[in-house]
């Protein structure tokens, strides 16, 4: 996992110079230089100084976690150390990321390698006789985050460092991250995650810079002392916001930002009079309502949780957040009027669209500028990022809670409306139009619709891929759109390379640096260099090694959580990613259920040896989904149980998929399924990680599927289906679905065999619910789609027995996606959006 050759402690100029003299041969290289001795030293001494003095261990009474805990802080010292350069000076311009979700997982590997001090710290602990890898496997995932949203934030994070961005993510402290899921007999079981159990290393507590957030109350007037009305919002209750900060190091420790995290306090610890009168638990009560707010994070992903509590988490962190760089712009520049010179802040879906009125609230009836200025300040700051057009993921409240819970926001939005709404009549419209364009839905109970609302206040609105951007204009937003043609902008998404290959897997990594130079770590578009190795066999034999590596560790992990065991001579097909039917798990599972028939039905030809992964959480109320899970568990046990396929199909669904499950089965995996209905899929961004890693994609034209076929190339992917357009014709016939089986001997095989509980014999309606569902309406068009994907799966498998064609295609693969590193994604911000300097 963590990194060898590569990311050493050498110096720069050191390794230049190594890799002007790469080697032009693919035989196997002379061992890394090491580190000096000194250096080891030093950080063995800073270690054991941590678990002496901050710990109060000593190494006999060291667990791996207690050698975590004394790493980690030995290298925040150094996060420390390398943010004092920048200490006191204002930078002209910040960015403030603000994310109800940070899905970062482990940070050891990340602050190590951005510190260069990788192989320093493996050979101070193995020193001790301790292993690098158990400790690094001690620290528990930061899981703040559902899935791509939240992952995408923290890729932003890490990319913003690296080019010395200066900015601030902002978010919920949550106590618990997202579930742990625990499969039993198939079903999926949510249980509390707990990743503070132990303390986290990483973070500072900033309780002097803590803020207080209010709720509920009315909204008075008061007359100033120059005579002019104000407003004034009087809470019914307030919670304080106390920030953690965590440093974001950048590559080279050039740059550390910070992400800072909020915790909700109450403001008085414990009522004392109640507790002196022997109410013991209710002089606790408020405290406990007012810490609720930052207890859990939710597991929706996507549909509006609708619950008062969500509502309560996105305005606590969106209020704490504006106040915080309010009061820094205020101490470092005065007045607020010249904020959007100095600030951008970034709204991470609609989550914290709450940003439009707090923020006029701020700076009207707390710093008493006037509307206009205030107004222009608001849309002259702000930006928003869609990430999905699925009506059922659209935020709305309704008008009744948001009356009660933010009295004085609400106005804010009548009045944000009512201007709005005149500036369209200008030009003439009808009641219909009105309708569309306005900030409250009034089609079922009013409701306020936070996606307008980050419009309306955002100078620049953005989608996470070339198609999804497009489809923002044609659909949800085209009428918004029409009033302002220049504000949608596309922004397609990234990921950052060095989590998701320099660590993720340090033996590609070194492959690539011994072929292209130590340079291709600071600067990925050097990986086209590759190409000129895609053809050449030697290469080919040390790039197929390295995942030949990849495959047996992820078999031993898979043995270890599931009982089941891998061939890592099998082509490994793997579907990594929440469980939705948007998403089509269950077009893969069909498939493979078609596969198993077709073996049985000739079990003597020579089929391709396949295993099937499947990883994913299913939002604890989605039912559809968990039975999706149930039904891959099912196919799992029936397939691995029966001879007649062994060897050539094994499927397993691998249990409690997270960011550093990922890393390891990305670099493992050599098919990646990213097969959602076209139009639906925004962007995706596992479909980058693997195809960053030579997986060959099998996939639709939706996302950034699309942009990833035209930097790689039509014979490096394998594209089936429907595109958008296609979706829309199909879904305006009726009945289409039921013409489709009817069309199709091989998926009438499969989804009878599931229908009739040939994976369920104790239970043979189990899947109904699935199976209605297909013949029913079929939602997201696998009937459609089947006979192409299938199609597709067998040229998969006709290629996987070309070998030197399909290692060509993985180099190829790896060769040309650099364009999707989150460095080229957070450039593209910096310039189109923030208008902020790089570097
Ligand atoms: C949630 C839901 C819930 C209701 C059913 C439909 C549906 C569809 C999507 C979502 C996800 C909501 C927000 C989200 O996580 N979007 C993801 O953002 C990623 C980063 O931009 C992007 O790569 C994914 O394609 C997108 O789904």
């Amino acid at each position: 996992m963590l990194n060898d050759a590569v990311l050493t402690g050498r110096r720069r100029d050191e390794t230049s110079r190594d890799a002007a003299e790469a080697p032009r041969s693919w035989m196997p290289q002379p061992a890394p230089a090491v580190p000096a001795g000194d250096d080891v030293t030093v950080m063995r001494t800073a270690i054991l100084a941590k678990l002496a003095y901050a710990l109060g261990k000593t190494p006999a009474t060291a667990r791996d976690r207690d050698w975590f805990v004394a790493t980690a802080l030995a290298l925040r010292d150094r996060a420390v150390a390398a943010s004092a350069i920048s200490a006191g000076i204002v930078p002209p311009k910040r960015v403030h990321y603000l994310s109800l979700e940070f899905l970062i997982g482990r940070l050891l590997s990340d602050a190590m390698g951005n510190l260069g001090v990788a192989e320093t710290v493996r050979a101070a602990l193995a020193g001790l006789d301790v292993d690098l890898e158990a400790v690094a496997g001690a620290e528990p995932d930061a899981a703040l985050g559902n899935g791509g949203l939240g992952r995408l934030a923290a890729c932003f994070m890490e990319s913003m460092a690296s080019l010395a961005i200066p900015a601030y993510g902002y978010g919920i402290r949550y106590d618990h991250g997202l579930f742990r899921q625990v499969i039993e007999d198939g079903v999926q079981r949510e249980v509390p995650e707990t990743w503070l159990a132990e303390g986290n290393p990483w973070e500072f507590e900033r309780a002097e810079a803590a803020c207080e957030v209010g709720f509920g109350g009315d909204v008075a007037m008061s007359v100033q002392p120059d005579g002019t009305l104000r407003r004034v919002w009087r809470p019914a209750e307030t919670v304080r916001a106390v920030p953690y900060d965590t440093p974001v190091i950048g590559r080279g420790a050039k740059h550390v930002n910070a992400l800072r995290l909020w915790a909700a306090r109450a403001p008085e610890a414990i009522d004392l009079a109640r507790f002196n009168a022997g109410d013991h638990v209710g002089a606790v009560a408020e405290r406990a309502r007012a810490e609720a707010i930052s207890r859990v994070l939710y597991p929706s992903d996507g549909t509006p949780a609708g619950q008062e509590l969500r509502l309560r988490q996105e305005f606590f962190f969106t209020s704490a957040s504006l106040q915080d760089l309010v009061r820094r712009h205020v101490a470092e520049r005065g007045d607020l009027r010249s904020l959007p010179d100095h600030a951008a802040i970034q709204l991470n879906d609609t989550h914290p669209a709450i940003a439009v009125p707090e923020l006029m609230r701020l700076l009207v009836d707390v710093h008493g500028l006037s509307w206009e200025d205030a107004w222009h300040v608001t849309t002259q700051t702000l930006g928003y990022t869609n990430h999905t057009l699925m009506p059922e993921a659209l935020e709305t409240w309704p008008v009744e809670l948001m009356e009660r819970l933010l009295p004085r926001h609400m106005q804010i939005i009548y009045l944000i409306n009512w201007m709005h709404l005149e500036e369209v009549s200008k030009h003439g419209s009808s009641p219909e139009h009105l309708a569309e364009v306005s900030l409250i839905d009034e089609s079922h109970g009013k409701r306020v619709r936070m996606g307008h609302l980050a419009f309306l206040g955002a100078r620049r609105v953005n989608g996470v891929s070339a198609l999804h951007t497009e489809l923002m204009r044609q659909t949800v937003f085209a009428p918004l759109h029409a009033l302002d043609t220049d504000k949608i902008v596309n922004k397609t998404n990234g990921i950052t390379f060095r989590r998701w290959l320099h660590n993720a897997n340090p033996g590609l990594t070194a492959l690539a640096v011994e072929a292209v130079g130590a340079k291709v770590l600071d600067d990925p578009r050097h990986l086209e260099g590759l190409a000129a190795f895609a053809d050449d066999s030697a290469f080919q034999a040390r790039y197929a090694a390295v995942r030949r590596e990849r495959k047996e560790a992820l078999a031993r992990v898979v043995e270890e959580r599931t009982g089941i065991a891998l061939d890592p001579d099998a082509l490994f097909d793997v579907q990594i990613k929440r469980i939705h039917e948007y998403k089509r798990q269950l077009l893969n599972i069909l498939e493979t259920v078609a596969l198993y028939q077709a073996i049985k039905a000739e079990p003597h030809r020579d089929w391709t040896p396949r295993v099937k992964l499947f990883a994913g959480k299913a939002a604890p109320s989605y039912h559809q989904a968990k039975l999706i899970i149930r039904l891959a568990s099912d196919v799992a046990k029936r397939v691995n149980a029966d001879p007649d396929v062994a060897g050539r199909l094994t499927v397993a669904f691998v249990p409690n998929y997270s960011v550093s499950l990922a890393e390891s089965i990305i670099p493992a995996a050599d098919l990646s399924e990213q097969i959602s209905t076209a139009g639906l899929e925004a962007s995706g961004t596992g479909n980058m990680k693997l195809a960053l890693n030579g997986a060959l994609t099998i996939g639709t034209l939706d996302g950034a599927n699309i942009e990833i076929k035209d930097h790689v190339g039509p014979d490096n992917i394998f594209i089936f289906g429907l595109d958008a357009a296609g979706v829309q014709r199909v879904q305006a016939q009726p009945g289409y679905a039921s013409r489709a089986i009817a069309a199709s001997a091989r998926l009438r095989g499969a989804l009878d065999m599931i229908a009739a509980g040939g994976f369920s014999p104790g239970e043979p309606g189990r899947f109904r619910p699935l199976v209605d569902e297909l013949t029913h309406g079929d939602r997201f068009l696998l009937t459609a789609d089947f006979d192409d994907y299938w199609r597709a799966q067998r040229e998969v498998d006709a290629a996987w027995r070309r070998p030197k064609t399909w290692w060509k295609s993985a180099i190829l693969n790896t060769a040309r996606t650099a364009w999707f590193s989150s460095d080229r994604t957070m450039r593209e911000y910096a310039e189109e959006i923030w208008r902020v300097r790089v570097g």
